[in-house]
């Protein structure tokens, strides 16, 4: 078919393909979440139904979409790592960050109810997105050991911060004040002496995050099959599924990329 005058606009669109052999990260953040938490009212410094449910929006992408890899949450934000190889829609940037993006803002919304039961959403949640390009496996691993030292920082800092304000009733400025210049040891410390906390032992997810991994798991499933004369009889069947598993464990030291070596496997 002939071209219509019109078609020179596409000459328009930018070239937006990214480097060929690197690892494309993905990464999202709740926008203005600072508000949306106090509106809704999450649970400080951590809410398991808002973790929750950013970990099965971040199910929800990796399932939805081709070639993540591996993925990994804290807070309001997520990180996806597409395969090296990858070649879907072409690389093109602008595909990869708007399918997450938009993939999680509205799963978000979608599954809202089932984790916040007595808590409305009160106005539509957005998401703000970037992409970068990791050539090697070790820039990649540094990224990740990035994301998960700053969920320790936070939560840390967080965790100490609420219970001054909770527990001993300074203000938000006194609190600050008093932590204003304090090293990992002395946060520990106060935690510990003051309010009988040991850090080491608060929840995994809080202090390390969620990873996100596909996982080969067996389901038993009963099926029903014909047997002669119109009779059905139940059996059990084992199906091996690959599964989008959450893990709540450290990225940073060389075990973890050492049990799961297919990961980071070239061929992928
Ligand atoms: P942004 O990302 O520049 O649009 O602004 P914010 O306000 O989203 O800032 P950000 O992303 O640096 O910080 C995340 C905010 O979300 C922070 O104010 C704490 C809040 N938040 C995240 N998870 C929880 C939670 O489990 N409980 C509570 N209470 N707040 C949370
Ligand atoms: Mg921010
Ligand atoms: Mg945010
Ligand atoms: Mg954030
Ligand atoms: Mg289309």
């Amino acid at each position: 078919m002939a071209k219509s005058k019109f078609e020179y606009v596409r000459d328009f669109e930018a070239d937006d393909t990214v480097l060929p052999n690197c690892w494309i990260v993905v990464r999202l953040d709740g926008r203005n979440f600072h508000r949306f938490s106090e509106q809704h009212e999450f649970k400080k410094p951590n809410d398991d139904r808002a973790l929750q449910l950013m970990t099965k929006c971040a199910q929800t992408v990796m399932q939805e979409l081709e070639d993540i890899a591996i993925a990994y949450g804290q807070s309001d934000e997520y990180s996806f790592v597409f395969k090296k190889k990858s070649r879907w829609f072409k690389r093109r940037a602008s595909k990869f960050m708007t399918h997450v993006v938009s993939q999680f803002s509205s799963s978000y919304v979608f599954y809202w109810k089932d984790y916040f039961k007595d808590q409305q959403l009160l106005y539509p949640p957005g998401f703000d997105g970037r992409i970068v390009l990791y050539p090697s496996n070790q820039n990649l691993k540094d990224y990740l050991s990035w994301r998960q030292a700053d969920c320790h920082i936070n939560n840390l800092y967080n965790t100490v911060f609420w219970m001054l304000v909770q527990r001993s009733g300074l203000t938000p400025v006194q609190a600050q004040e008093r932590l204003r210049g304090t090293l990992a040891g002395d946060k520990n410390e106060i935690l510990f002496s003051e309010f009988n906390i040991n850090y080491n032992n608060e929840p995994l997810m809080y202090r390390k995050g969620t990873v996100l991994i596909w996982q080969k798991v067996n389901e038993v499933i009963t099926k029903k099959i014909k047997l002669p004369k119109e009779e059905e009889k139940e059996v059990e069947v084992t199906r091996t599924k690959t599964k989008v598993v959450p893990l709540h464990c450290d990225i940073i030291g060389d075990q973890f990329w050492e049990e799961y070596p297919e990961i980071l496997a070239e061929d992928r």
